[in-house]
């Protein structure tokens, strides 16, 4: 008799992993899976299930996936920019604002003056809404700070939401994400300054991994690079806003740093891509953002494609450029702005994201991987990216329970 804690059963399966099924997604149309100790003890076919004594959970004949990953957010700031929304409406661009002094540094000012429950409490509806979605793993990064108390106060919040809410939450420190207005002119400086941030947070465990933001209003290849090595200097991993508005590189250089992911990529160059291939650095997609500020360059997915680039997809979650607070609509702009298929929007946010993180555990059913499960009252996988709007999640399952 198998030793299994619970079983769910009448579930059509999207393993996502390969080897399973006869498609990129893994499929098994009448499957079941077994959990225990928090973990995938045994998936497959309903029909060769081990014989076993644990609960029984009927889905119904929904589609269980891997809980999803949102691989890139900045899910705390104070405020909104609603305002400046309205007034892109009337031909002014992000980046004029951004040079203005607002965007960035609007949100800065906001998130400067909200204290911690503020903060927690202006997050968690958008985290609910990620989560009503099936999301269980989700990136937040500080960098509405740019000085070290608010970017602790910003992880502090990050660190705050498992306890409010059943997911697992993976921070990013990002200091390097703008020039603060007292630093104005001083950019090199305040680039030092964010890259000293990086040990004493650290050491508070408040840190998974540090990013930066590489671009023509963001920071130069050289001053990415001292971040990164004052990372490197932490034992932390590092990923990168890479080449939104402008290519400097970005791509090649988190490559060179083995970065885990390099973000946006609107701007990259194929060698860049090939970079990222070569040193297993993933994608991470970001179509919100390319919609919200109507970017007319496209990521080059036919050359990631070519390289070999592991693709993740990401809400970007974020005042300016991309308030989104759902992951399936996502999906959705992925493959239409994109042309991204369905198996490869939806590898990007399980397995694929997963990787943008450097979580070996989740994204995928398989034996051993933790049993976080997303279940979906839909008629094939396709429709996850297909609808725009409503929500046909019927269930989440964080590490073999009901959450
Ligand atoms: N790129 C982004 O998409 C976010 N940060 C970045 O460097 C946007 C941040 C914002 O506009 O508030
Ligand atoms: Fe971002």
């Amino acid at each position: 008799m198998a030793e299994f804690d619970r079983v769910w059963v009448n579930a059509a399966l999207c393993t996502m992993a390969s080897g399973m099924g006869s498609d990129g997604l893994g499929v098994v149309p009448d499957g079941a899976v077994a959990a225990k100790d928090g973990r995938i003890a045994w998936v497959g076919p309903r029909a060769v299930l081990p014989a076993h004594d644990a609960p029984v959970v009927d889905c119904g004949g929904s589609w269980v996936l891997p809980g999803l990953v949102d691989c890139h957010t900045h899910l705390v700031f104070g405020g909104n920019r609603a305002e400046e929304f309205q007034r892109r409406l009337s031909g002014v661009t992000y980046e004029q604002i951004a040079r203005e002094g607002g965007g960035i540094l609007s949100t800065v000012r906001a998130t400067r003056g909200a204290d911690e429950d503020a903060l927690l409490a202006a997050a968690l509806p958008r985290l609910d809404a990620l989560l009503a979605e099936g999301v269980t793993t989700i990136e937040v990064k500080s960098g509405y700070g740019l000085e070290l108390e608010t970017e602790r106060r910003m992880l502090r919040v990050a660190r705050a939401l498992p306890r409010e809410r059943v997911a697992t939450v993976v921070t990013s420190l990002l200091g390097a994400h703008a020039v603060p207005p007292e630093y104005k002119g001083r950019q090199g400086e305040y680039a030092e300054l964010a890259a000293g941030m990086i040990a004493p947070l650290a050491a508070e465990g408040l840190v998974d991994a540090v990013d930066a933001f590489c671009d023509r209003i963001g920071f130069t290849p050289e001053e990415t690079s001292a971040v990164f090595e004052a990372a490197r200097h932490a034992g932390l991993p590092v990923k990168l806003h890479a080449d939104q508005l402008s290519d400097l590189g970005g791509a090649a250089l988190a490559a060179r740093f083995g970065a885990l992911s390099a973000d946006h990529l609107e701007h990259a160059s194929p060698e860049g891509l090939a970079a990222m291939a070569a040193a297993g650095t993933v994608a991470v997609l970001l179509p919100g953002a390319t919609y919200f500020i109507r970017e007319e360059r496209r990521p080059d997915i036919a050359a990631m494609r070519r390289a070999g680039v592991r693709m993740a997809v990401a809400t970007d979650m974020n005042p300016g450029s991309s308030p989104a607070r759902s992951l399936l609509l996502m999906l959705n702009m992925a493959c239409t702005l994109y042309r991204l298929t369905v198996e490869e929007a939806l590898l990007g946010v399980t397995r694929h994201a997963a990787a943008a993180l450097g979580l070996k555990d989740r994204g995928m059913l398989a034996p051993g991987m933790r049993c976080d499960l997303a279940l979906y009252r839909i008629g094939a996988p396709a429709e996850l990216c297909y609808w725009l709007g409503g929500n046909p999640c019927a269930g989440r399952v964080v590490a073999g329970r009901d959450a």
